[in-house]
């Protein structure tokens, strides 16, 4: 990475943006990266590495966005490039069966306590999906219970009352998905009457309960003690299938995820761009007597041609090793601990209120008074606010996300003088928020 100059200037993100609202919806690919709940032009990434981003315009920024969470590494690791490499002069595509597609299989499978067989796809939103159709199957049952707040992907059954960028957009239910919404029940999170009543109600109709373990899109919000096997106790007591996304904890907060830190086992699992070392990838996986409905091996249809691709296996592959080795969650949780609590001390000295949820080497920054535990508690963060302090960040060289509903993401790459620079910056943009 070339030496980049030091003033803060968006020019060239602010062109490309122009071009780019004539030609993509919002001039972007995915909502949430428009900036549109913290204002102002999103920047253009030109480049990765370690900690940072370079914009279009040649400023650095530490980044704690991490694409949205896989870079448990940081950017562009080498031993990632070096895998790519190799991988990409022996071809990119088959469509047809691979021994790296084993090798991450038996590397998921060793991994994930719950996980005995696993189909890779391409997104997280694909292994949802999948893994709704294979309950609904399986149990013979239609309804989906889902929380408010948690984040699925983009499936039709389950964008009602969703967190990331449904938050961020503070959109109601999405439009064209109507039919299908019928069939989701959507209950507030670490809410153990709420999922009472609901099997209740609907007992012998619930196919399968879907939840982040770890919810990260109302920002990071953690389980209440004991809610996690209560899931795990109602799911069982009814016949219902439990289904932990760990699209974010998968591989994030232990090498097992959040099933394995919190010793529940789920029934299916989904996970996301981890596995590909941040490239596009997903997978669900789970019981044998239940995946064996998949096909070939049963009636459940599911394919693509891309699934399995052998440029996101290898990097998968390549990522997953380097976390393998002893002391990386560790390391982590040190890093982040460090970061948290000086935020929180940098906040309390500038008289601003904060919530800062942290597990693992997640976190998010609530502007509110009150215990973030749900999406109703989230929403009382003052969100205009947060994107003051986006802003204040962005100006000191500190990238978090754009929105408050989703979670910052500590990586190996970032150090100690990473940390005390984003320390500064956070002491500038909290006393610039109380108007010191
Ligand atoms: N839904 C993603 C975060 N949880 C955002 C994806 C993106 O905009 O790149």
């Amino acid at each position: 990475m070339k030496d980049k100059k030091a003033r803060f200037e968006t020019k060239k993100s602010e062109a490309l943006m122009a071009r780019a609202v004539g030609l993509m919806p919002g001039g972007v690919n995915s909502p949430v990266r428009a900036f549109r709940s913290v204002g102002g032009t999103p920047l253009f990434i030109a480049e990765g590495k370690g900690s940072r981003v370079v914009d279009a315009d040649n400023n650095i920024y530490i980044d704690y966005l991490g694409s949205w969470g896989p870079l448990i590494l940081g950017h562009s690791p080498a031993v990632v490039r070096a895998a790519l490499r190799r991988q990409i002069e022996r071809g990119t595509s088959f469509g047809a069966p691979t021994e790296n597609e084993v090798v991450l299989a038996e590397m998921i499978i060793d991994a994930v306590p719950s996980i005995e067989k696993v189909r890779l796809v391409n997104s997280g939103t694909e292994a949802t999906m999948s893994a709704v159709r294979l309950a609904r199957a399986f149990t013979g049952r239609n309804k989906i219970v889902k929380f408010d707040g948690c984040y699925h992907g983009h499936v039709d059954s389950l964008l009602v009352k969703a967190g990331s960028g449904v938050a961020t957009l503070g959109l109601p239910d999405s439009p064209g998905v109507a039919s299908d919404c019928v069939h989701t029940l959507s209950i507030p999170y670490n809410d153990e009457d709420a999922l009472i009543k609901v099997f209740e109600l609907h007992k012998s109709e619930i196919a399968a309960v879907i939840v982040e373990p770890i919810p990260g899109n109302m920002g990071a919000v953690l389980p209440a003690r004991g809610f996690l096997e209560q899931l795990r106790k109602i799911t069982k007591k009814h016949e219902t299938l439990l289904i932990f996304d760990e699209v974010i904890s998968g591989f994030r907060i232990s090498r097992g995820g959040a099933q394995e830190r919190f010793k529940v086992k789920p029934d299916l699992t989904c996970l996301g761009k981890v596995v590909g070392g941040g490239l596009p990838i997903g997978a669900y996986g789970g019981r044998k007597e239940i995946m064996k409905m998949v096909a070939p091996e049963g009636p459940v249809y599911q394919a693509g041609t891309l699934s399995g691709n052998p440029v996101a296996v290898t990097a998968g592959i390549a990522a997953l090793k380097a976390i393998a080795k002893p002391d990386v969650y560790g390391v982590l949780e040190e890093k982040t601990a460090l970061l948290v609590d000086g935020l929180r001390k940098a906040a309390s000295a500038a008289g601003v209120e904060v919530v800062i949820n942290s597990i693992g080497s997640m976190f998010t920054v609530f502007f509110t008074s009150s215990p973030v535990k749900d999406f109703q508690s989230a929403k009382t963060s003052d969100t205009a606010r947060y994107a003051n302090f986006f802003h204040a960040l962005l100006e000191k060289g500190v990238y978090f996300p754009p929105s408050q509903f989703e979670t910052c993401f500590v990586s190996l790459a970032h150090t100690k003088s990473d940390i005390s620079t984003t320390l500064k910056a956070a002491r500038t943009a909290f006393n610039m928020i109380a108007g010191h």
